[in-house]
């Protein structure tokens, strides 16, 4: 399978010795023996689009020449101040994985990721400036896309998150860490970008009046699936809470989704959320940060065909309520994600990556843009739903 959207791994990092992205090759070194490859590694290069670590794939030689073997990454510390807490659980949620992959005959090798131990027996390495690093085998022969290239990828897609769902349904919820407090909770998210906007730091307010006045008149929907949590409406699962299609990766071969990459916001949380932040990055029309806003559109159809494959895998787990929270998670993972970047613009750009100084800000606008769309079809994203589960 050959794609457009595969991210390729960028220029050779290691075994020269020149800084990139922020990391020093130095330090990528020594996480290099750490895990035990220093020596019989061949080449190491910047991998994959994430917004908040660093990606490395490490290349071994084989027969077949140097193969891309694991994947090494630096956790950023800014965003996770726990990094042995992320990594707990990690190590906790994957061996249960293998176990429930076994039983449902499937291979754990390839349908979960599998961390390695760094030499000492650790599961992740703390280089000398105190950054940790963590490593996984690299699954051959999978892709990994950053936009919907054929509708069949969204279902997968949508099938392979709620099966994870599923998978985890029981797995000791209160064990897990909280990796990153409250993040979900829209309420203070919206907080946080209140305050934002009312400090105004870097006096960016003015370059973005109608983008802050859009989420100043949605406060209240801010609180609706809240407080549905805190009333005990809906109930709290293991959940990924970083949905989108690039955190997984696709059977290069069957094209089936095979594995859920990203694992470092496993927290308790809402089913409607992961729903919802599935759809916000894929049932667009358009990538995240589009910035001719007149590409990006709410596709309804790429809903329905994520709410069927996401409800042929959980539609016996969830409850009634949570089913009819599924509309509300989309609307309001799209809302908390471009209030989060319009945060982050107002701040300066200290949280998400970004490449040029109005990044955030574009990003924001799509969101907002699919946002005022979803609102216009909410009666037909209920519908939808509704018509899956009768
Ligand atoms: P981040 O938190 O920065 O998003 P990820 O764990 O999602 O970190 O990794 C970043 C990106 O690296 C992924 O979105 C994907 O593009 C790529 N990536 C990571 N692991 C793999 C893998 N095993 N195969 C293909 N791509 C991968
Ligand atoms: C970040 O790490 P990555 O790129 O998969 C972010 C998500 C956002 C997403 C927006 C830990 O995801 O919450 O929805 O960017 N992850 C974290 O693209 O904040
Ligand atoms: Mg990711």
């Amino acid at each position: 399978v050959t794609s457009l959207k595969k991210i390729e791994a960028g220029n050779v990092v290691f075994p020269t010795r020149r800084k990139i992205d922020g990391a020093d090759s130095r330090m990528l070194e020594d996480a290099l023996y750490a895990f035990g490859f220093g020596l019989t590694c061949s080449y190491v290069k910047p991998f994959g689009a994430g917004h908040i670590n660093e990606t490395y794939a490490v290349y071994m030689p084989s027969e077949q020449g140097d193969e891309l073997s694991y994947v090494l990454q630096r956790v950023n510390t800014n965003v996770f101040n726990d990094p042995a807490g992320v990594m707990d659980n990690i190590f906790g949620v994957t061996e249960f994985m293998r176990t429930a992959i076994r039983k449902e005959g499937g291979n754990p090798d390839r349908e979960t990721l599998s961390y390695i131990k760094t030499k000492n027996g650790r599961n992740y390495f703390e280089d000398e400036k105190g950054q940790p690093w963590r490593c996984y085998n690299y699954i051959p022969d999978s892709v990994c896309y950053q936009e919907v290239e054929r509708p069949e990828q969204f279902y997968q897609s949508a099938y392979s998150f709620g099966h994870f769902l599923k998978q985890l349904g029981n797995y000791p919820v209160d064990s897990l860490n909280e990796t990153i407090p409250d993040f979900h909770n829209t309420v203070k998210r919206f907080a946080a970008f209140e305050q934002a906007y009312q400090r105004d730091i870097q006096n960016r307010v003015d370059s973005c009046r109608d983008e802050c006045d859009f989420v100043l008149k949605r406060k209240a929907d801010c609180g609706i699936l809240i407080q549905q949590q805190e009333r005990g409406v809906l109930p709290l699962r293991v959940t990924h809470n970083d949905t989108k299609l690039n955190n997984i990766l696709f059977d290069a071969e069957t094209g089936k989704g095979l594995c859920i990459i990203d694992l470092d916001t496993i927290m308790p949380g809402l089913a409607a959320n992961d729903f919802g932040d599935s759809i916000r990055f894929g049932a667009s029309t358009a990538a995240e940060d589009e910035k001719n806003l007149d590409l990006v559109h709410f596709d309804i159809e790429l809903y329905r065909l994520y709410v069927k494959g996401y409800l042929d895998a959980t539609k016996d787990v969830l409850t009634q309520e949570e089913l009819e929270s599924l509309p509300w998670g989309a609307r309001l993972m799209t809302l908390e994600c471009g209030t989060r970047f319009l945060t982050d613009y107002l701040q300066g750009d200290t949280y998400f990556k970004t490449a040029y100084p109005e990044h955030n800000l574009v990003r924001a606008r799509t969101q907002f843009r699919l946002v005022e769309e979803m609102e216009k079809e909410f009666e037909g994203m209920k519908q939808i739903v509704r018509e899956y589960f009768i």
